[in-house]
């Protein structure tokens, strides 16, 4: 039976299921839906996600959604062993911490500002969700203190949580300064080399940031202005 995505590319936690499903060569069909069309409000759509968000995941018989719980299931039920998302409770609690701060304190701040953005047609980002963005960045380079990946020496779902958000909000809202956090910037180049990163994720987080910057095409400009700036004058590199 094939798994079946329903999402977009734009969608960050769909983007953590898509690299998951990568990562694990799982066979999936890709059923896209447009999310600013409304699709994920229809009537079939809420029958299987009452909740209607994406991504849902239809396996056979079941629907599960939210992106966390699908990752995490997706590794128990078809991975060939548990390294992406440890079994042993120490290991599991720490990734979990992480998945957790991915769906309680970074999404929010990205969910908020899209808000904003496409349902309230705000012309301007206010300051202190740009503030509440770099205080995430700040706690997730202590994450970062003494391991390269998120949740201790190897990659985990974790890592696919965190980055599909972060590294749209790297592109779309709050451009990540290397000299301020080099451990994250080091980790968002560690998880770009993945032969399969470009497609599950890249590719989505740019077609989104050009959406926002049609929104916001000045404050966007000055936003990367900065990012230019730093990487002109060699900052980033390691
Ligand atoms: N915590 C959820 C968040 C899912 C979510 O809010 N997705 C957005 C798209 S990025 C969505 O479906 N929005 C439509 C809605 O909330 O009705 C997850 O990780 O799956």
């Amino acid at each position: 039976m094939v798994l079946i995505l329903f999402g977009t590319e734009l969608s960050p936690p769909v983007r953590a299921v898509l690299l998951t499903l990568r990562a694990l060569e799982l066979e999936h069909e890709f059923r896209q839906l447009d999310l600013l069309a409304g699709e994920h409000l229809e009537a079939d759509f809420v029958r299987k996600n009452p909740q209607h968000t994406v991504p849902l995941l239809e396996d056979g018989e079941a629907y599960i959604w939210d992106s966390h719980a699908i990752i995490g299931y997706l590794v128990q039920k078809y991975a060939k062993n548990d390294a992406l998302y440890p079994r042993e409770p120490l290991p599991r609690a720490i990734c979990d911490q992480r998945l957790h701060f991915e769906s309680g304190v970074l999404f929010p701040s990205f969910k908020e500002l899209q808000r904003l953005l496409f349902q309230e047609h705000a012309t301007e980002l206010p300051k202190q969700r740009i503030a509440q963005l770099h205080e995430s960045y700040a706690l997730l380079e202590q994450f970062l203190a003494r391991h390269d990946y998120l949740a201790g020496e190897q990659l985990t779902i974790a890592d696919f949580s965190i980055v599909a958000t972060l590294s749209t909000l790297d592109l779309c809202y709050a451009p990540l300064d290397p000299h301020k956090y080099p451990k994250l910037s080091a980790w968002l180049a560690r998880i770009s080399a993945l032969p399969y990163y470009e497609q599950a994720n890249l590719q989505g987080a740019r077609r989104l940031a050009d959406l926002v910057r049609a929104k916001l095409p000045k404050q966007f400009d000055k936003l990367w202005q900065k990012a230019f700036e730093d990487i002109k004058s060699g900052a980033g590199k390691q």
